[in-house]
């Protein structure tokens, strides 16, 4: 067992303390949106269990996100794994990783599993489809088991397996605290009491060019090296501030800017890193510029975040989706509330 598989073991011994350990039903189920950042995670102060260096901020999709079912695979020594209508080959980055992350939940029957999930949100888009994949596989695995456990632990289980889950338990806006405990039992996300029906999100598909750097790699290759990644957590801090001063007043203009910034900031720290990550085509450059000209010269508030891909993500409000549609009959709408 490796000394990373140990210290994860142990919190989710402490957090799964006195639960059941064998199945309560046949099938476990749940389903989680995916979230998109207003306020970025970039960088890990703890890489084995996903221990971010600042809180971040969110806004889930609504009814796009991951809807996962977990059952046994009894006559086998192996999980299977189906994504979307097809079963994976166990050899795949991607099932490797997921069936390492249940060897934490194995013990101590040595149960194997079927996971079926299906994900509604265009994987092309870069969009965060392990966000909502392991929020869905942690809260199936807690029907399955029948676990009496807060969400906010379940949060924490589900940051073990990928980061940005930790805030797709919930819809609307949520914060993922940074918690200072070297073990991260207070690193888990929180919803915010705000509900906003008129926000809405646009995904816009740009570019299917694939990926060059996964965002653990870029995240860790920015901490290690970007010079200007000091000033990273102290940004956040008044991003988070101003983030959530403009929720409770429902200022679209500030939070929209402040969003905007706060991705802008964390591709410009992730340029300077050594090698430099660079996740912009041209595309993404050539619709900033028409978003700034509509926001400039047409006065439509509409603003943009961008994760770790080329894609852009719009954010406006309801009385400006025609004009968005419009201009970008392409685009996905989302509705969060
Ligand atoms: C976020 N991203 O806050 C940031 C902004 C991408 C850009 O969280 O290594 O898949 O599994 O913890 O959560 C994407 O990274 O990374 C991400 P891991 P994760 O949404």
């Amino acid at each position: 067992m490796s000394t990373h598989f140990i210290r994860k073991k142990q919190i989710v011994e402490k957090i799964l303390f006195e639960q059941n350990r064998v199945p309560v039903k046949a099938q476990g189920k749940a389903f989680c949106p995916s979230n998109i950042a207003l306020c970025k995670y970039w960088g890990k102060r703890d890489s084995v269990l996903n221990l971010p260096w600042t809180s971040s901020l969110s806004i889930s999709l609504g009814d796009k996100g991951a809807k996962t079912t977990v059952a046994l695979n009894p006559n086998s020594q192996s999980d299977e794994i189906r994504l979307n209508g097809q079963w994976l080959s166990m050899e795949t980055d991607f099932s490797k990783r997921l069936s390492a992350y249940l060897d934490l939940f194995r013990e101590p029957s040595g149960l194997y599993f079927t996971i079926k999930t299906e994900v509604s949100i265009p994987v092309a888009a870069g969009l965060a489809s392990s966000a909502c994949g392991f929020a869905a596989l942690v809260v199936a695995l807690a029907d399955f088991f029948g676990w009496c456990v807060s969400k906010e632990k379940l949060s924490i289980l589900a940051r073990m397996g990928s980061g940005s889950a930790a805030r797709s338990l919930w819809h609307g806006f949520v914060k993922w605290e940074k918690g200072e405990d070297e073990e991260g039992l207070d690193s888990f996300a929180k919803p915010i009491d705000v509900a906003w029906p008129e926000f809405r999100v646009g995904l816009l598909v740009l570019t299917k060019a694939p990926k060059l750097i996964g965002s653990t790699e870029a995240m860790n290759g920015t901490v290690e090296s970007s010079p200007w990644y000091k000033h990273w957590p102290s940004l956040v801090d008044n991003h988070l501030k101003l983030l959530l001063s403009a929720l409770n007043k429902k200022d679209f203009e500030i939070l929209g800017s402040v969003a905007e910034n706060n991705a802008l900031s964390m591709h410009a720290l992730m340029q300077t890193a050594m090698p430099p990550i660079v996740y912009h085509q041209p595309e993404t450059i050539a619709l900033m510029h028409q978003i700034w000209h509509l926001r400039q010269k047409e006065q439509i508030p509409v603003y943009f975040t961008q994760d770790a891909g080329p894609n852009l993500k719009l954010l406006f409000l309801a009385k400006d989706e025609k004009t968005i549609v419009d201009h970008f009959p392409e685009i996905d709408l989302v509705k969060p509330f």
